[in-house]
C-alpha cells in the first residue's frame, strides 16, 4: 500500500485528490500538508495533517521520514495570471517545491508527481492537436516554472532514479474548492454566477479556445499515471491529457441550457488574454492513451450536468 504525502493539499486540486487517494489507499496512508488557509471543511478529522511550508525543505523530509512516505504529490503553484503580476513569487514557490520535494525524494526513495500545465507551451507551439513532444517556449513565468518542472523532473529520473511522473493539466473545473489566479479560472466563475441567478462578466474573448477537465477526471489522471506499469512509459513528465476544448461561447451555451435567462457580457482582462492566446486550442493526448490508457469521462455536456447539480446542493 503507498504512503502518500501530499504538499499543498488545501487548494484547487488537493482538498480534491486527498480525498480521493484516501478512498484508495486509505485514510492514514494519506497525509495532508497544509500552509495556506483557507482550509476545507472538515480538513483536520478527515486524516493525518501536518504543516508543511514547500520552501523549507526540513520540514517535508521531517514529514517523509516521521510518515514513512514513499510517494510525494506535489501540488503547490502560483498559477499563471497571479504568477505574471508577482514573478518573483511564482519563480520561488514554484521552483523551490519542485527542487525540495525532488531532493526529499531522492534521498528516501519515493516517487514524485509536479504537475506541469498547458501553460508549458507558447505562442510558437502549434496551436491544434499540439503534439506530445513539440515547440516548449512559453512567454509566462508560470509557463516557464513548469518546463523546467519537466525537465528537472525527467533529469532526476534519468540521473538518480527518482521515480517521477506527470501530466499537463488543462484548466480544471470544479465545485469543491475554487481556484485562484488562474487564465482559466473563468470557466469555474461562471457557474457560481449561473447558479446564484447572477450575470457573468467574461474575461476572455469569444473564439479563445482552451484546455479543459473535469475534476473527477483530473483525480484519475493524476492517480492513474502514478499506478502505471514503468515498463510501458516511453515519457515521463510529462504527458498531455485533455478531455475538451471549448471557448466562453460555446461553454455559456451548455449551461444557458439549465439557465435559459442567464446572461453573459465581455470585459476583456488584457492579462489573463494575451495569456490564453499564447496556449493551444486543444492538446493530442494519444501517447497518454497509449502508454498509460488515459482515457476521461466527461465531456461539455456531461461536466455541466453535474457541476451544476453539485451547485445547487451547495447553495
Ligand atoms: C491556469 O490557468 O493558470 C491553470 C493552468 C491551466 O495551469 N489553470
Amino acid at each position: 500500500m503507498k504512503r502518500i504525502l501530499i504538499v499543498g493539499s488545501t487548494g484547487q486540486i488537493g482538498s480534491e485528490l486527498s480525498i480521493r487517494l484516501r478512498s484508495i489507499y486509505g485514510r492514514d496512508n494519506v497525509v495532508c500538508g497544509f500552509y495556506t488557509p483557507p482550509y476545507p471543511e472538515g480538513f483536520f478529522d478527515a486524516g493525518p495533517t501536518v504543516e508543511i511550508n514547500a520552501l523549507h525543505i526540513e520540514q517535508i523530509a521531517g514529514a517523509v521520514k516521521e510518515y514513512k512516505i514513499d510517494t510525494i504529490y506535489n501540488l503547490v503553484a502560483i498559477l499563471s495570471a497571479t504568477a505574471e503580476n508577482y514573478p518573483q513569487l511564482g519563480w520561488d514557490v514554484g521552483i523551490g517545491s519542485l527542487m525540495n520535494c525532488l531532493d526529499v525524494a531522492r534521498e528516501y526513495h519515493c516517487a514524485v508527481f509536479t504537475p506541469s500545465s498547458i501553460g508549458a507551451f507558447g505562442p510558437s507551439t502549434p496551436k491544434d492537436n499540439t503534439p506530445q513532444d513539440t515547440i516548449q517556449r512559453p512567454n509566462t513565468v508560470y509557463g516557464i516554472t513548469k518546463v523546467l518542472g519537466e525537465l528537472v523532473s525527467d533529469y532526476y529520473y534519468n540521473r538518480w532514479k527518482v521515480d517521477t511522473r506527470s501530466v499537463r493539466f488543462p484548466g480544471i473545473i470544479s465545485y469543491m474548492t475554487l481556484p485562484g489566479g488562474g487564465t482559466t479560472d473563468y470557466a469555474v466563475e461562471i457557474f457560481y454566477k449561473a447558479v446564484q441567478g447572477k450575470p457573468f462578466v467574461c474575461p476572455i474573448k469569444p473564439g479563445t479556445f482552451m484546455d479543459m477537465m473535469y475534476m473527477p477526471d483530473a483525480l484519475d489522471a493524476a492517480i492513474h499515471i502514478m499506478e502505471a506499469d514503468p515498463a510501458k512509459l516511453v515519457h515521463r513528465n510529462s504527458f498531455n491529457v485533455t478531455s475538451m476544448s471549448f471557448d466562453p461561447e460555446i461553454l455559456y451555451k451548455s449551461i444557458k441550457q439549465y439557465y435559459p435567462d442567464f446572461k453573459m457580457t465581455y470585459e476583456i482582462d488584457p492579462l489573463k488574454q494575451s495569456i490564453a492566446d499564447s496556449w493551444p486550442n486543444r492538446l493530442d493526448d494519444s501517447c497518454a492513451r497509449e502508454e498509460w490508457g488515459w482515457q476521461p469521462h466527461y465531456d461539455l455536456e456531461q461536466m455541466t450536468k453535474d457541476m451544476i447539480e453539485k451547485l445547487r446542493v451547495k447553495s
